[in-house]
């Protein structure tokens, strides 16, 4: 079982109440970044999305609590916070873990405005899964406008039922990854039964968040152009 990078280990803060974000402005463009309290934390609201029964919640817990969520229970929504560092930076997450979506679903405007990154969840043994989240992403597009990207990042779960032949793969890591070039997000495979990437998921996302809000010269933003 792979171990936790020491950068990224993320620590429950049950007590954690942080100030609302505000809403993006009207324009399109991503949310603010707001920085309350201490300055030299950075807060980031991230909404977890995807079909029903993909593993949403066990990665988000496994992640938080660090065990993994056996029985299912279907979610209707949940709110975790954890604390990390990345690339020495201390953040705040505030996780929203949202109900399975369908294709008749509509996103609900609060899981899309004020937050600055999404986590779109498949699984690899799940077709239909990996279909809706071309059009999730389209959802929250509608939300933000054509004018830009929005941090995301592309989760192949249940990597360990193809992993130990208990089931079938219906999605390819080439599949997963053109679908990801394709809208401007990162992409990785998981699983949180066997806590496998699950650190690595939030990392990618912080790094695509930070990407749009402060580029760096070790973090260029990928040929786009971004009008705030
Ligand atoms: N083998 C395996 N099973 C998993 C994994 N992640 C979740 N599961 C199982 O899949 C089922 C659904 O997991 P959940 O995390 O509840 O799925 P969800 O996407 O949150 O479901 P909704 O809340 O209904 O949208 C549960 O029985 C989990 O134990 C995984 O990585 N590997
Ligand atoms: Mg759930």
């Amino acid at each position: 079982m792979p171990s936790p990078s020491p950068r990224s280990l993320p620590i429950p803060v049950s007590a954690f109440s942080p100030p609302p974000l505000r809403a993006p402005s009207m324009n399109g463009a991503l949310p603010p970044i707001v920085q309350e309290g201490n300055a030299a934390v950075r807060r980031r609201r991230i909404c977890v999305l995807g079909s029903r029964q993909v593993g949403k919640s066990a990665l988000v817990v496994q992640y938080v609590e660090h065990h993994f969520l056996s029985k299912y229970y279907p979610t209707i929504e949940s709110t975790f916070h954890a604390s990390l560092a990345h690339r020495s930076q201390p953040y705040t997450l505030e996780i929203v873990d949202t109900a399975g979506q369908d294709e008749y679903s509509v996103l609900a405007s609060r899981y899309a405005i004020g937050v600055h990154g999404f986590v779109l969840v498949y699984s690899v043994a799940s077709r239909p899964s990996f279909e809706m989240i071309r059009g999730l992403h389209d959802k929250i597009m509608q939300y933000y406008g054509v004018r830009g990207e929005v941090p995301c990042v592309i989760v192949g779960q249940k990597q360990d039922l193809v992993e130990k032949q208990l089931a079938t793969r219906q999605i390819t890591p080439q599949e997963g990854q053109a679908l990801a070039k394709s809208i401007h997000a990162a992409w990785i495979e998981t699983s949180a039964s066997s806590n496998l990437n699950i650190d690595k998921v939030f990392d990618l996302l912080l790094e695509e968040v930070e990407r749009q809000y402060s580029p760096t010269p070790d973090r260029p933003q990928p040929g786009r152009c971004w009008i705030m």
